[in-house]
């Protein structure tokens, strides 16, 4: 059939275009763990070891025949798929499983954390954007209900003559009229800039270089500014916080500190005082920040975020779509720098490389059942999804957990090699970041570069991309830049990265320097 609108493209044109400049675009046509395959012109497939495995997602890499196997089965069993609004055991399976790992790894069996499903990563960061605004909602709602009672008891006792009312800095009243008028004057106005902070969203604090998703609220979490800036008015807004600054951390809390007026009988006199109101939704974190070039949070850092949680009484939201699963060497990769969190995202990995699945916990003590009918989504916590998902969790914990100690001990491999790359290249390496399968090799600043071609790229931020480039033609191996300057490149293989993957890497690694350090600027144009 002729396409009706005569080779017009559709999808992705800007997209393949600028791919095609930077020399990645390529359309792969098979994928087995770490290798994708693509057919040349000669119809040769040529296999390419795959260092991004779709941003994190393949822990047990592509198409891993257990998965295969296991979907096939389900499929062929016929099991209902969707079926919304029955009872579907299967959601409370894994939970129970994440509920287990948790306890072990992390909470010390301190409470039981309720599951909501989702389809992506930000479906399930935006899951906890409602369900934080739906206990914050309650607090305010308790804060208010005092309120009221307290201007009632005001109310009574100006009636009576048991009370005066005082002048006061936050309300200046008339002279005029008796003790009731000016009451309810004061009443009034309180009342009215009280309803105007009621009225107003909340603040979420996230840190530097956070990324949490791309949809209308998780946008706002993610700090890239050409993501977020073009739809700031549509959603919450966010304060980004440095993890390694502790004092200005709590100076930005105290910043955004609003006030509830409230009006209390103190000894026969009317008074106002102020009382604290949760403005901050919630603080958004990932353990391992894997935009930002694969930076783990530390120790210190967790700790420090965990109190001004609890200081202003709103949830930790720990994001472990793209660390979680195993990828660090635990399930949770908060659990090596001890980050507990009041909710949990998982995404990514869970979906066993061929299902979309997202699940996003909420410890019980907070959690609002409401929720479980407020939300929903037709596709969630379908019968397949979550069938590989389980799949995914004892293939994850099975031999006592034997793929947790292969994703550390690969990693440390990788990380070795890379970190004898950059210490035989200092001039044109300047760190290596990550823990386990989350690493990232940052190259130094190009952009004053002697090399005409090399400074032009990186000042447009496409160096990243012409090394990947490079990388992919030369090589035939693919990775991506990462990091806010682009001026990294990521390595998050499945478990099943080989030692000759690793050498094959290193050697690739050794020819990008080699051009850096030579200023070879032509070799990195596609
Ligand atoms: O499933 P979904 O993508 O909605 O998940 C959102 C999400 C991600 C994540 O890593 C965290 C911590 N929280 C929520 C998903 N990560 C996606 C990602 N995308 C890019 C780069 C990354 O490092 C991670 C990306 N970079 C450039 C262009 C397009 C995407």
């Amino acid at each position: 059939m002729s396409s009706p609108a005569g080779g017009s493209v559709f999808a992705d044109r800007v997209l393949n275009d600028w791919l095609s400049s930077v020399g990645l675009g390529i359309e792969y046509s098979r994928a087995e763990a770490n290798t994708l395959y693509f057919v040349d012109e000669d119809g040769e497939e040529v296999p390419v070891l795959d260092h991004v495995c779709g941003f994190g997602s393949l822990i047990f890499g592509h198409h891993h025949p257990d998965i295969t196997a296991h979907a096939k089965a389900t499929l062929d069993q016929q099991i209902p798929v969707y079926v919304p609004l029955s009872r579907q055991s299967h959601a409370n399976d894994i939970a129970a499983v994440l509920n287990a790992i948790l306890w072990r790894e992390i909470q010390g069996g301190d409470g039981d954390y309720a599951a909501i499903f989702a389809n992506s990563g930000a479906e399930a960061v935006e899951i906890c954007v409602k369900h934080a605004e739906l206990e914050r909602r309650a607090r305010i709602a308790k804060l208010t209900e005092e309120v009221g009672r307290n201007a009632q008891k005001a109310r009574e006792a100006v009636g009576a003559g048991r009370a005066t009312v005082a002048e006061n800095p936050y309300i200046q009243l008339g002279r005029e009229g008796g003790e009731t008028e000016r009451l309810e004057q004061l009443l009034a106005e309180a009342g009215r800039r009280n309803a105007e902070l009621i009225a107003k969203g909340p603040v979420h604090l996230a840190l530097e270089n956070a990324f949490h998703g791309k949809l209308v609220a998780s946008v706002q979490l993610t700090q890239n500014p050409h993501w977020r800036l073009p739809f700031t008015s549509l959603a919450s807004s966010t304060r980004f916080l440095r993890a390694d600054r502790p004092e200005a951390m709590k100076a930005a809390v105290e910043e955004l500190r609003m006030n509830l007026l409230d009006v209390l009988v103190d000894d026969g006199v009317v008074t106002v005082v102020e009382r604290d109101f949760p403005v901050i939704g919630a603080f958004f974190v990932e353990p391992v920040q894997g935009a930002n070039g694969m930076r783990p949070l530390t120790e210190a850092a967790a700790r420090e975020i965990r109190a001004v949680c609890d200081a202003v009484g709103c949830p930790l939201i720990v994001d472990e779509i793209h660390s979680g699963m195993g990828r660090t060497g635990a399930f949770f990769a908060g659990s090596h720098m001890g980050l507990r969190g009041d909710y949990y995202t998982l995404a990514k990995s869970i979906g066993g490389g061929i299902a979309k699945n997202a699940v996003a916990l909420f410890h019980r003590d907070r959690f609002r059942p409401e929720f479980e009918v407020m939300h929903s989504s037709t596709f969630a916590k379908d019968g397949f999804s979550a069938s590989i998902a389980l799949k995914v969790l004892e293939m994850l914990e099975a031999d006592d957990g034997r793929a947790y100690r292969v994703a550390a001990e690969r990693g440390e491999r990788l990380k070795e090699v890379l970190t004898t790359v950059a210490s035989d290249y200092p001039d044109v390496v300047d760190a290596v970041h990550g823990i386990g399968l989350m690493l990232a090799l940052e190259f130094k600043d190009q952009t004053r570069a002697a090399s005409e071609p090399l400074r032009e790229k990186a000042a447009s931020g496409m160096l990243g991309y012409c090394i990947a480039g490079l990388v992919l033609r030369e090589h035939r191996i693919r990775v991506l830049p990462v990091g806010p300057a682009g001026n990294s490149v990521r390595f998050e293989p499945s478990i099943y990265l080989t030692d000759a993957d690793i050498a094959r890497t290193e050697n690739a690694l050794r020819d990008v320097c080699t051009i850096l350090r030579a200023q070879d600027g032509d070799r990195l144009t596609p």
